[in-house]
């Protein structure tokens, strides 16, 4: 369900592992002779069916069977996307876009724009009510800014507005929506929002929304809408979300944060202990990630609830990974994704934001007990873990905690 908090990853890899405190040295000297192998923990990009679902719907767009998917415009033969003026809050558009004047874009339509102007980048997708992503993924499509221009929008425009197929059932509507200024122009390195069509190379698929979603590269995974079939054009000025309806944070971009992947079954006392991790970067970037284990009935001062006074010692936060996974076999992605170097391949700098950052860390032995492992993460503007926001309805962000035990 969208809204609740279960970790994508079983419990049983996190709960027995560990950190210290040992005072001085970084954590991570000495860590990593070579980077650690992520491809059974959590290959980089995941594939299209291990996406954590949280579709609505009744029943699941993406489950009703095939010749309902035709019915629907849920496949690419017969898929349709309309472009028009919100008749309650009119924008003056001049080449409205629909069914019934035949000026709808269909699949050829988006194809012929996708030769002249497809582009590709790294998007992690995470729901803000959830504190792990849902799944990573290399995203590929058309601006949307080419489909409001073929409207032939000329004034009275402020907004856009955009939905997917919904079972007819008004009540079950799921909408989106932005500012037209973010749709028309990209702020300096963000990609542009695009009606997407690809995931890791392949068409989109039922499950994340095919034919076609929209692709908000900054934000949470309620901006990114899937089955796409409305686009509407408006001079209302203010966001008509659905998930503004829920008391969602709408205008929230996603959030650095740092969560523990894997620690060992077993720790054993006075051993070293080796812990892997993820960081989401979010659109404040990410300096640092760092480790604290304390035994679990340390107290803490109240007044410092972000622990902030912490003898926290900074992780590894590794390179571009050498295995992409996500069904890509070597090192190299298709085509040039926006951010990285055609010459080469790889990115032109790391960690790249709105995407994934492997880290690890190697924790001094610790004598025998039952401890707490908490992680964070500092963002490029030296800002810890959970803020700048830390409201759960702008997007989860808590420091985690994972219990665990050393045994002699
Ligand atoms: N049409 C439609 N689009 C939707 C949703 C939905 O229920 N219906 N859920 C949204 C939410 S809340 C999230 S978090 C993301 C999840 O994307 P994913 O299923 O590809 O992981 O899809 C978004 N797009
Ligand atoms: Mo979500």
């Amino acid at each position: 369900m969208p809204n609740d908090e279960r970790p994508a990853f079983s419990r049983r890899s996190l709960l027995l592992g560990a950190a210290a405190l040992g005072a001085g040295s970084t954590l991570a000297k000495g860590a990593t002779q070579e980077s650690p192998d992520f491809s059974t923990v959590d290959p980089y990009l995941t594939t299209q069916e291990k996406f954590r679902d949280v579709s609505r719907g009744k029943p699941l767009p993406h489950s009703l069977p095939p010749e309902k998917k035709v019915e629907a415009g849920l496949t690419r033969e017969t898929w349709k996307l309309e472009v028009v003026s919100d008749p309650e809050h009119k924008a003056d558009v001049r080449n409205p876009m629909t069914r019934e004047n035949g000026k709808a874009l269909d699949w050829e339509g988006l194809m012929r724009l996708a030769e002249k102007c497809s582009v590709s980048f790294l998007k992690i997708m995470t729901c803000n009510n959830i504190g792990r992503p849902l799944g990573m993924g290399l995203w590929e499509g058309v601006p949307l800014r080419e489909v409001v221009w073929m409207a032939d929008p000329r004034e009275n425009l402020r907004r856009v507005f955009y939905y997917g197929f919904h079972n007819n059932d008004p009540k079950q509507m799921f909408r989106s929506s932005l500012p037209v200024g973010r749709i028309l122009e990209d702020p300096p390195g963000l990609p542009p929002v695009i009606l997407c069509f690809r995931l890791n190379g392949q068409f989109l698929a039922p499950e994340r929304g095919g034919p076609v979603r929209i692709l908000v590269p900054e934000a949470y995974g309620f901006k990114s809408v899937k089955w796409l079939t409305h686009v509407v054009l408006t001079n209302l000025h203010g966001a008509n979300d659905t998930y503004a309806d829920e008391n969602n944070d709408v205008d929230s971009p996603l959030k650095t944060f740092a969560r523990v992947l894997s620690v060992p079954k077993e720790a054993k006392a006075d051993q070293p202990i080796p812990v892997l991790g993820l960081a989401q970067v979010g659109i404040s970037g990410l300096s640092k990630v760092q480790v604290w284990a304390c035994r679990a009935d340390e107290a803490w001062p109240a007044e410092d609830k972000y622990f902030t006074g912490a003898p926290w010692k900074d992780a590894e936060i590794l390179p571009p990974p050498a295995t992409w996974g996500g069904g890509f076999p070597d090192g190299k992605l298709p085509g040039t994704p926006l951010g990285f170097d055609p010459e080469t391949g790889k990115p032109k700098r790391w960690p790249l934001p709105l995407a994934k950052a492997h880290w690890s860390a190697r924790l001094p032995g610790l004598p025998e007990g039952k401890y707490l492992l908490r992680c964070r993460s500092i963002d490029a503007n030296g800002i810890a873990q959970p803020l700048p926001r830390p409201f759960p309805k702008s997007g989860r962000a808590l420091i985690e905690q994972t219990e665990f035990v050393v045994k002699g």
